[in-house]
């Protein structure tokens, strides 16, 4: 009789603390047991020479998302998890998004709809909040946090999409209240607005004034306020997709002033440039994604923000449209940049990409791509300890990584409906060869051993990292001010 449904044996264990050597135990879809010759299980998994790490958990991905302008990403809850869990990736949370005049459990229910009969891993949702009218700050947002939708994003920018600073300063006032994580894309509107009208009256339309349109003047502005206003309602935000040098300074100091001010970069600012997006033809529309691509010195900020700690989380921002009337061209053959769908794709490929350039070229320790991949994900977004690590309670979701097997990118080794990967060309090496999800073997020998709608939905708790400081601006403070009602006790 075995003492296991599956037996790991003679792996090497990374977690985000630690390296070591041990066989893993799992019963009933969790670990139940990490140590030396454990006995049997019912299958057992030779991982000699292997890496055994956490499932990937992604954070940051658009999947079945219609977007503001209309057009619809190009992988469903099938084809997006398919593609993350071939990557590594056992965990996702996507974004249920709000349109404007819906309620947030419509939204919510929506992409439960869509989402149940088809993921093949486990996943939550962020929510969107677009629209935050008093009865949504008030009543739905509270209830969607009790319900374990803990995390939303807001805009800075997009006309469709964006809220202006008392509208942020509500719905931080609303997070602080019920504990919930504030995601922010920061860039400043009117700048990109105003760039881009002059471009566009110049004749400047082509994908490469994309780039110029959303200027590291306006991501920086946008974060330093985005903290301003986070300091001052004490309520910590996560500042997601940075790209620049310029942005990723002003959360540097913040941190170092003691704020909870989290921060995300993700593959296109360590693997593409501006340059990308001046591409042949329409080519550079391949490579259009907000905030964009920037330069050499950019990526080498990123790669540091990586390792000095200054980015707790690595997500791909999947944002997947066809090169294609059905996605990036669904404006007409050769819309202008304003027009582009946004977004690149990089669910399958964020996990690879980080293990080879920043494990294998020594410039982050595998601890550190275990905590940015998926432990650090996991705790900031109320996952943890049930997800992102391989310790003994925990689900079994586990990556086992072959360390040593080189390839070159190509989109036909991938399986997401995008049809390209911007990241076409370059080589790499180490990549997740068997991946387990709740204790099931789901890939094994570039096999898909899961069935549509096995993914389980999972509500999530309300983070450590999204409790307040406890300090208060002197504007704020009960004691001295009218900071009782300002933050509304
Ligand atoms: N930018 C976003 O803000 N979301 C989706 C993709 C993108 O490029
Ligand atoms: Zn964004
Ligand atoms: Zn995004």
């Amino acid at each position: 009789m075995s003492n296991f449904d599956l037996l790991i044996r003679n792996g090497t264990i990374a977690t985000a603390a630690d390296t070591f050597k041990a066989d893993v135990g799992v019963k009933a879809g969790r670990i139940v047991s990490l140590g030396e010759d454990l006995g049997s299980g019912e299958r057992e998994i030779d991982a000699t020479g292997k890496l055994v790490l956490p499932g990937g958990v992604e954070g940051h991905c658009h999947i079945e998302q219609i977007s503001s302008s209309g057009v619809m990403t190009a992988d469903d809850f099938y084809s997006g998890t398919v593609a993350a869990v071939f990557g590594g990736t056992t965990t996702v949370i996507p974004f249920a998004a709000q349109q404007k005049g819906d309620s947030l459990r419509q939204t919510v229910e929506a992409y439960h709809e869509c989402a149940g009969p088809k993921a093949v891993i486990d996943y939550g949702f962020h929510l969107i909040i677009s629209d935050p009218t008093p009865q949504v700050i008030g009543q739905e947002l509270p209830a969607m946090i009790k319900d374990g939708i803990t995390s939303f994003k807001v805009y800075m920018t997009y006309d469709d999409l964006r809220l202006d600073d008392y509208q942020m300063l509500d719905v931080l006032s609303a997070a602080r209240r019920d504990g919930a994580m504030v995601m922010v894309h920061a860039e400043n509107h009117d700048m990109i607005r105003w760039l881009s009208e002059k471009l566009l009256d110049g004749g400047h339309w082509q994908p490469q004034y994309h780039a110029v349109s959303h200027s590291r003047a306006g991501e920086g502005e946008a974060a330093h306020r985005a903290i301003a206003l986070s300091r001052l309602m004490d309520q910590p935000i996560l500042v997601v997709h940075v790209s620049s040098e310029e942005a990723m300074d002003e959360i540097r100091l913040a941190q170092n002033k003691g704020l909870k001010i989290f921060a995300e970069t993700c593959p296109q600012y360590l693997f593409l440039t501006a340059d990308d997006l001046k591409r042949d033809g329409m080519d550079g529309a391949m490579f259009c994604c907000s905030p964009p691509p920037r330069s050499d010195k950019d990526q080498e900020a990123m790669w540091r923000g990586l390792a000095n700690g200054t980015f707790s989380v690595f997500s791909s921002d999947h944002a997947p449209y066809r090169f294609d009337e059905s996605g990036k061209l669904a404006a007409g053959p050769e819309p202008t940049f304003k027009k582009i769908a946004n977004g690149v794709p990089g669910i399958e490929l964020r996990l690879p990409l980080l293990f080879s350039e920043g494990v294998g070229k020594g410039r982050i320790d595998l601890n550190r791509f275990v905590a940015l991949t998926a432990t650090n994900v996991a705790k900031l977004y109320g996952l943890a300890p049930q997800k992102g690590t391989i310790a003994v309670g925990s689900d079994a979701d586990i990556a086992i990584w072959d360390p040593d097997l080189e390839q070159t990118i190509e989109h036909a080794m991938l399986h997401d409906n995008v049809g390209y990967t911007p990241y076409a060309g370059i080589k790499i090496k180490g990549w997740p060869t068997t991946v387990v999800s709740r204790g099931r073997v789901v890939v094994e020998n570039d096999t898909l051993n899961a069935e549509r709608g096995s993914g389980q939905y999972l509500p999530r708790a309300v983070s450590e990292a999204s409790k307040p400081l406890g300090r208060l601006e002197p504007e704020m403070d009960p004691d001295r001010n009218f900071g009782a009602e300002l933050l509304g006790r």
